[in-house]
């Protein structure tokens, strides 16, 4: 498995329509989760960085899918948040879309990383965004986030529940995450090393 170095991480991109996309190569691992669930911030973490993804206490504020280069051939993808109520009923549809389009139609795609409160985990929103995951096939992986704000038996609880729930789901990981203090950083870069190595199978000769 190669190694990255995700402090060397740089903001690639920004993207409203699909034809802002960067050209589909090399290998991406993307976050998407509900509004304010610290998508952006667990991004932060794991670069090691204060500002990389604004992170915000508005919610709603990831707008566009934005592309952080790792390297030359890798990106991580923060996606804009979905479920957030106070936006019209069309602009949220409109994400919900752009969001579902990334998933099923992003050929480099080879991991995604599912942020969900700790203290709110498999809403129907999340579980509709896991079937999306599961139908493309890639490997999901969630951070239970926020976890500082559960006592460590707390948080301990709802992760063997959510893995009780996912048990029967191939390609799903799933741990304790805190942006905040810290927690879970390395086991989500090692994860995401592990993402980021996956190659397309070579080509069958025809
Ligand atoms: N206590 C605590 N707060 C956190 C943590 N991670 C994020 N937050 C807070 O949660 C709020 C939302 O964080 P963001 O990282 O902007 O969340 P997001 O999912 O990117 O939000 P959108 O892009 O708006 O969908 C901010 O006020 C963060 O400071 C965490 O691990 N612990
Ligand atoms: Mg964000």
């Amino acid at each position: 498995m190669a190694k990255f170095d995700f402090s060397k991480a740089v903001y690639a991109c920004a993207a409203h329509r699909q034809h802002q996309w960067p050209p589909d190569r090399g290998v991406e691992v993307a976050f998407a989760g509900r509004s304010n669930v610290g998508k952006s911030s667990a991004i932060n973490a794991i670069a090691n960085h204060k500002q990389l993804a604004r992170a915000s206490k508005t919610p709603g504020r990831t707008q566009q899918i934005v592309f952080f280069d790792v390297d030359a051939e890798h990106r991580l993808v923060d996606l804009p948040g979905y479920g957030y109520a106070n936006v019209p009923t069309q602009l949220r549809r409109h994400w919900q879309r752009f969001v579902t389009d990334y998933v099923t139609q992003r050929a480099c795609l080879r991991g995604m990383v599912v942020p969900m409160d700790i203290r709110r985990p498999l809403t129907e929103l999340d579980q509709t965004m896991l079937r999306c995951c599961w139908q493309t096939g890639v490997p999901t992986h969630i951070l239970l986030t926020k976890a500082d704000k559960l006592t460590r038996a707390r948080a301990n609880q709802a992760l063997a529940e959510v893995r009780r729930t996912l048990t029967e789901q191939p390609h799903t990981t799933v741990q304790l995450f805190s942006a905040v203090k810290r927690h879970g950083v390395a086991q989500a870069r090692e994860i995401l090393c592990g993402l980021l190595s996956q190659r397309l199978l070579p080509q069958q000769p025809s």
